[in-house]
Formats: structure tokens, sequence, C-alpha cells
């Protein structure tokens, strides 16, 4: 079993009603237990003229393969609705893989860690409720000066 960080992510269709039926969906995946889940967090887009997200960070522990998990999660997101058409379109939900055990994951379908995490408040602080105190990120940056290099702006806890 690993350890494992999900990011979700909604801005449309009811945020926060999509984000709940996604761990609903979490906890029902094989050799998969959600453990913790973090407060939900709204903030505006990084996309300017989209809709307000609504994003959270759940733990699990799964005996899922890094790929077997994201084709699961890939499945959660189809069954909500998700639609591919741009990039950073606006989607009614979006489960990225931050962290798997500590394993540095670099193929064409999964980069783990997940890409500019730890500049983006609205995944830094979510899973700053989860890890542990000893946390530390690939760049041996600990989880305070991640923290105080990624100040807590626009986000509203919810
Ligand atoms: N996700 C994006 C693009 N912009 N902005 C916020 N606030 N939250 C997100 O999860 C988010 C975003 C692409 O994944
Ligand atoms: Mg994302
Ligand atoms: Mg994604």
């Amino acid at each position: 079993m690993e350890r494992v960080y999900i990011g979700l992510g909604s801005n449309l269709d009811e945020p926060q009603s999509q984000l709940r039926s996604a761990l609903d969906a979490l906890r029902q995946l094989p050799e998969t237990q959600v453990t913790a889940v973090s407060a939900f967090y709204g903030s505006e887009s990084l996309s300017p003229g989209q809709p307000r997200y609504t994003n959270a960070v759940a733990a699990l522990e799964t005996g899922l393969a890094p790929l077997a998990l994201l084709d699961s999660l890939q499945a959660i997101e189809a069954a909500q609705g998700r639609e591919r058409k741009e990039r950073w379109g606006p989607r009614t939900l979006d489960l990225d893989i931050l962290l798997y055990g500590d394993q540095v994951i670099d193929v064409p379908r999964l980069k783990v860690p997940h890409y500019h995490m730890q500049a983006r408040p609205f995944v830094l602080y979510p899973l700053a409720e989860l890890v542990p105190e000893s946390f530390v990120l690939a760049d041996q940056r600990p989880l305070a000066k991640l923290l105080a290099d990624c100040p807590f702006v626009g986000l509203e806890r919810l």
C-alpha cells in the first residue's frame, strides 16, 4: 500500500457537490481507503474569465499502481461529465495525483510530484492539513518554507 495525495478541483455545475461525489467514488475504488480529506477552499481560476474553483485534497492508502490509479481517476472524471475540449478549460471535476508515496514518476501520461503544486495555494494549503509535520518536497524544502513561499492569497476556506 502506498500513501497518495489527490488534488480535487471543480468550477462547473455545483463544485462542492462535484467534490463530494468524487470523494464517494474514491471511497469505492478497489484496494483503496480514503484516510483523510481537507477542508474545501474557494479561489479564482488561474485562467481569467472562468468561474471560481472549489478545491480540496484527499489522502489515500492504495494498492493500485500509479497508472491504474490514473485510469480510475479519469473514469471518475468522465462519469461526472468532464469534457476535455481545451487545456485549462472549465471542468466539472479534475482529479490530480499530487504525490504517490515518495516516488518520482515521469512518463508521458503522468508526472508526479504534480507540476507546480508547490506554487498553487489552492493545492498547498489543503495538502498541508494532511501531511505530517516532517513533510519535505523533492527539492528538500520543508512544509513551513513551502507555505512561506506561497502565501495564502485569494483563498477562501469554505
Ligand atoms: N485548475 C486548473 C486551472 N486553474 N484554478 C484554481 N483556482 N483551481 C484549480 O484547481 C485550477 C485553476 C487546471 O487544472
Ligand atoms: Mg489540475
Ligand atoms: Mg488534471
